[in-house]
């Protein structure tokens, strides 16, 4: 059965892959995020790709009136939500907690944090009025083990860890599902970011092995959502073959022959 799937942070990575492996199986979905040409580009193609409908939503997530506009524009467009994956998100900087810039701070927190509340509180009483639905929010290895220079981005994703679970206490008795998708190392546009444009940088993260890539994450959150409806997986950490946590991994090189 056709479900509507909203998913934040879709015009790159995660999100982008996400929203296609939703598409591609018929469902209607809601793609967001700032960049709107990325958005009016990938509602094209996933409307032709697919014979789907796709509806595109720009707004930041830390603005809590422009989240409260585009939610109820949707609730004006679609009858219900049943999954809503959260996953815009990003770090931004890795520094020594004496180093770090209070502006990178800001911004992962009201982000990480700040905008996966926003979205969630305008999302779960349609949820609850619907007596069901899945909330997925896309966590990390970060939380799950903090790593050096790590800080303030795995703070906000163990808050997120913290989050999923209470969500799933509170949203119980509305037969509401909560599921916290931690991934490991994946090569998206996450580290472009967090070292501001540094393509060198960036590449050099997955140097020497291989990582996960977006369609990995987006094939688990698919596999999460599909289960039958007593099911619910509260959470799932997944890394690549070299990776076992947020500190200990290894490169191709350094494995035994
Ligand atoms: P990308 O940078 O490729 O994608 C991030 C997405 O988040 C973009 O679509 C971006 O859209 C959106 N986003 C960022 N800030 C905002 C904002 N203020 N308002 C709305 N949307 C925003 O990274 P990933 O796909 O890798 O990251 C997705 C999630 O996965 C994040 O939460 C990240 O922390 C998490 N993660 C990533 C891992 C990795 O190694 N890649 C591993 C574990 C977790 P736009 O810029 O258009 O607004
Ligand atoms: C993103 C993965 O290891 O860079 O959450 O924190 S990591």
């Amino acid at each position: 059965m056709s479900k509507n799937v909203l998913i934040t942070g879709a015009t790159s990575g995660f999100g982008r892959a996400i929203a296609e492996r939703f598409a591609k199986e018929g469902n209607t979905v809601c793609i967001t995020g700032r960049r709107a040409d990325r958005l009016a580009e990938l509602q094209q193609e996933l409307e032709k790709k697919y014979n789907v409908k796709v509806l595109s939503l720009q707004f930041d997530v830390r603005d809590k009136e422009q989240v409260v506009t585009a939610i109820q524009q949707l609730k004006e467009a679609l009858a219900t939500i049943d999954i809503l994956v959260n996953n815009a998100g990003l770090a931004s900087g890795m520094s020594s907690i004496e180093d770090g810039d209070t502006d990178d701070w800001d911004v992962m927190i009201d982000t990480n944090v700040k905008g996966l509340l926003y979205v969630t509180r305008q999302v779960a009483p349609m949820m609850k009025a619907q007596r069901g639905g899945h909330i997925i929010n896309i966590g990390s290895t970060a939380s799950k083990t903090v790593y050096k220079n790590g800080n303030v981005y795995c703070a906000t994703k163990f808050a997120v860890d913290a989050l999923s679970q209470a969500m799933r206490i509170d949203l119980l008795p509305y037969s509401i599902k909560v599921t916290s998708v931690n991934p490991g190392m994946a090569e998206t546009e996450f580290s472009l970011v967090r070292f501001k444009g540094d393509e060198e940088r960036a590449a050099n993260v997955y140097k020497g092995f291989e990582p996960l890539v977006a369609t990995d994450i987006a094939d688990i959150v698919h596999y999460c959502a599909s289960l039958p409806a007593h099911v619910c997986i509260n959470d799932l950490t997944v890394t690549c073959l070299n990776q076992a946590n947020s500190v200990y991994s290894v490169k191709d090189a350094d494995k035994p022959a």
